[in-house]
């Protein structure tokens, strides 16, 4: 009787930890998720200084880039489409998107700016 009491509780304990750590793992996550969120929603302003499509690149003057802890500066981007350089010129302003990818900082988003 006592060892049936004992399984028992056993089985409780680790359905009750099971239970608890999945939870904590949602929490988790989801918290990640919400801080990623306005980094990766703002864009930056910029002018256009030179478009070589060629290449895939960019020259953007470009003012601070928050998530990537960037000072204004003007310098060249790749981009991950090139399409997006048949939208702009020398000279226009727009708003972007940059990530570090593996240390190239690649164009992920480019719009006109309004
Ligand atoms: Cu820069």
């Amino acid at each position: 009787m006592k060892s049936i009491q004992r399984v028992l509780c056993a089985s409780a304990l680790a359905i009750l930890t099971t239970g608890f750590s999945s939870i904590v793992l949602a929490q988790s996550t989801g918290t990640a998720a919400a801080q990623a969120k306005p980094a990766t929603t703002e864009m930056t302003d910029a002018e256009v200084r030179k478009v070589d499509k060629g290449n895939k690149k960019i020259t953007l003057k470009h003012a601070e880039i928050k998530n990537l802890d960037m000072p204004p500066m003007t310098m060249v981007f790749l981009v991950n489409d090139v399409a997006m350089l048949d939208k702009v010129k020398a000279g226009d302003k727009v708003r972007f998107k940059a990530s570090n990818d593996g240390g190239k900082m690649t164009v992920t988003e480019m719009q006109a700016a309004k």
